[in-house]
């Protein structure tokens, strides 16, 4: 097995019987939140990364979305990060990530949603627009506020003392956010801008799990600039 992109028309690695098997684009941070709770959970399992531009028909066969993260085991296909991360703490209960407490859940769960419609399209727009979209930004910078806010109430992580479920499901924008340091310097939490926030990607970098999965953002950035050129280059760092 190679870590090397699968293009349309290669051949279909074989599956091995009771094997969970994940697809992923090694730069997509909605997979490296199944990364990070495969990683964290100590979970076997096997990577295959598929080329996002020419898919291979046996992956859109399984995920007719043709979206990564996909998992697969024997004749179960699971799609969609937040599902996936949810899946895998439920059929691997060692070390659970999700509160056991049904209120903290849903506030988990609001909090995750939240992020996911005022963060994580606004993060693209500001990257989109080189910082010209104020609007963007000004939401953007609320929804960082409301989060340095939420995380200064819940303690070093947004789990509380220990790392959870919700910290990796924000973590992945967060290893990227340095890729707007020229669009909107103002953004990036510092010791003196969302200081908590600050605090939590500290300590964040410090996890295993966190280390096991990240790119540098020299890397990410070689990454989003071929993605920008039309030409997204999935195999940085594996040409030989
Ligand atoms: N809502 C999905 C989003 C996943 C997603 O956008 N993945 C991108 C890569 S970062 C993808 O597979 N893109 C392929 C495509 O859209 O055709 C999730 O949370 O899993």
């Amino acid at each position: 097995m190679t870590e090397k992109s699968y293009p349309k028309g290669s051949a279909f690695p074989p599956l091995t019987k009771g094997k969970l098997r994940l697809y992923s684009m090694r730069f997509c941070p909605f997979a490296q939140r199944t990364r990070l709770v495969l990683a964290q959970k100590r979970i076997p399992h096997e990577t295959v990364n598929v080329d996002l531009k020419e898919k291979p028909e046996w992956f859109l066969e399984r995920n007719p979305l043709g979206m990564v993260p996909t998992l697969e085991q024997d004749d179960k296909v699971v799609y969609e990060s937040l599902i996936t991360c949810d899946y895998l703490d439920d059929v691997y209960p060692q070390n659970r990530l999700t509160p056991a407490d049904p209120y903290r859940k849903a506030q988990d769960a609001m909090l995750v949603d939240y992020y996911g419609s005022k963060c994580i399209p606004n993060y693209y727009k500001v990257m989109r627009t080189e910082g010209k979209d104020e609007e963007a930004k000004e939401t953007l910078t609320k929804a960082l506020q409301k989060l340095d806010e939420e995380v200064s109430k819940r303690g070093k992580f947004f789990g509380g003392e220990q790392v959870a479920m919700i910290d990796f499901m924000l973590w992945p924008w967060f290893e990227r956010i340095g890729l707007l340091k020229s669009a909107a310097p103002d953004l990036l939490p510092s010791a003196t801008k969302f200081p908590k926030l600050f605090a939590w990607t500290q300590a964040m970098l410090q996890e295993p799990a966190v280390k096991a999965t990240l790119f540098d953002l020299d890397t990410h950035m070689i990454f989003v600039q071929s993605y920008k050129d039309g030409k997204p280059n999935y195999d940085i760092g594996l040409e030989r």
